[in-house]
Parts: structure tokens; C-alpha cells; sequence
């Protein structure tokens, strides 16, 4: 019997299950997946039944109940230390990038949504998604310049919690294909071919067509 379950969206689409999937996947804790359907339009009510804020991800594991992506990361790496790095100021550099993803970037978010089966190449550049990505390359670039010697990651050699939060921003680049630097489309491939973000990506790929949403797959 596993230790609890880990509730998530469709792998295609939900780029905050997929924070959470890849957090309890980095800590190796032993949960069953339930994935859920989206209903549109939502809240989904499957999901409101379960989850304390009404969204994926959600986590159930030895009696705690975990709600919000950043704070799955946390307990997560209560489990596995080592997804923070272990240098204070490191630690803490790395927790302020993740929670500046967890509260921003809205710009982003809607103007190249999540959508790991298109090619959206050169559409979705409003202003508010391109001064996200500007403010996303410099804080990468930042954190790796500072942190990031001896790895293709933000810190270095390992895929830890910061990653894990942009990994979705990665999938955005992939799939809109804005103009960014060399230095941002080599993090972004060292990321794309990360073990666990590829079998995100097969799971993705295996969803059946009747999983579609069509507002996610239209072209703005
Ligand atoms: N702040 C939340 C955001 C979670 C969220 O917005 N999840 C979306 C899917 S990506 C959701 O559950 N939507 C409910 C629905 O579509 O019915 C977190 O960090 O976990």
C-alpha cells in the first residue's frame, strides 16, 4: 500500500500539477496518482470535492494534507532536504525565485498558456507575457551567473525545487517559441531533457484525444 495520493490535472495543460508532480517525484515519495479531468467551464467539481482550495495539485501522504504547489515543494523537501540547497544564502535565493513564480507572472501564464502538444511558434507575444519573459531570462541568468557553476540547472549540477517551479515556464518557451537568448534555450533543453520532465512529457503525449480542451488547443 502506498503512502497516500497525489491529485493532479491533465499532464497537457495543468503546468501547477505538474510543479507538484515533479516535487513529490524529486522527494521519491511513495503516493498513488488519481489524475482529473478539467471540466469547463470550471471549477471542476471532482476537484472542489477533494482538494481544501478547490485546484490541483493536492497531496494526501501519511496524514498531512498538502494544498498549493509551492507548499507541496516545501513538504516535499522536508523529506529530501537536498531540493534546496543546502548554502543559506543559496536557499534563500532560490526560495524568492519560486515564490516569484508562484505569485506572478500572470502576463505569462495567459498569453502562452500551458499546451504540451502544439506548436505555437511566435503567437501569444503581448506585452504583459514578453516583460515576464525578459524578467524570467534575467532571473536566470542571474541565478545561474551567481549559483549555477558546474550544472546546466539554476543551481548547478542537480534539478532541485526552483527548477521544478519554472519547468512550465520552460514547456511555454518550447511551445510559443518567443525570441530568447542562447543562454535561456540551453537551460530550457537541459530542463526539457530532465528524466522526469520527459515522462511528463510521454504522459502528456498518452492522453487520449477526448481529453482535449478546446479553449487550450484554439490559437490565439
Ligand atoms: N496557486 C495554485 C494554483 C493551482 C491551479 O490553479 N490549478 C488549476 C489547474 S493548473 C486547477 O486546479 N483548476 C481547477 C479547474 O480547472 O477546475 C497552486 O500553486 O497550486
Amino acid at each position: 500500500m502506498s503512502d497516500g495520493t497525489l491529485y493532479i490535472g491533465h499532464r497537457r495543460y495543468s503546468s501547477w500539477s505538474m510543479r507538484g508532480w515533479l516535487a513529490v517525484r524529486l522527494a521519491g515519495l511513495d503516493v498513488d496518482e488519481v489524475l482529473i479531468r478539467f471540466v469547463r467551464p470550471g471549477p471542476t467539481p471532482e476537484i472542489t470535492r477533494i482538494s481544501p482550495n478547490g485546484l490541483v495539485p493536492y497531496l494526501e501522504h501519511k496524514g498531512a494534507r498538502v494544498w498549493e504547489s509551492l507548499a507541496i515543494c516545501d513538504y516535499c523537501a522536508e523529506v529530501t532536504p537536498s531540493l534546496w540547497p543546502a548554502d543559506r544564502i543559496a536557499r534563500a535565493h532560490a526560495r524568492s525565485i519560486a515564490a516569484e513564480m508562484h505569485a506572478g507572472f500572470r502576463g505569462l501564464r495567459q498569453g502562452m498558456w500551458m499546451n504540451l502538444g502544439r506548436d505555437f511558434s511566435g503567437l501569444g507575444r503581448t506585452p504583459d507575457a514578453l516583460a515576464d519573459i525578459a524578467r524570467i531570462e534575467a532571473l536566470w541568468a542571474g541565478t545561474r551567473a551567481q549559483f549555477g557553476a558546474g550544472g546546466p540547472f539554476l543551481f548547478g549540477a542537480d534539478f532541485n525545487m526552483a527548477d521544478a517551479m519554472y519547468a512550465p515556464v520552460v514547456t511555454r518557451l518550447l511551445t510559443w517559441k518567443p525570441v530568447i537568448s542562447s543562454a535561456t534555450q540551453a537551460y530550457c533543453d537541459a530542463v526539457r531533457a530532465h528524466p522526469l520532465v520527459s515522462a511528463w512529457y510521454d504522459g502528456a503525449a498518452a492522453e487520449p484525444d477526448s481529453m482535449l480542451v478546446a479553449d487550450y488547443e484554439r490559437a490565439p
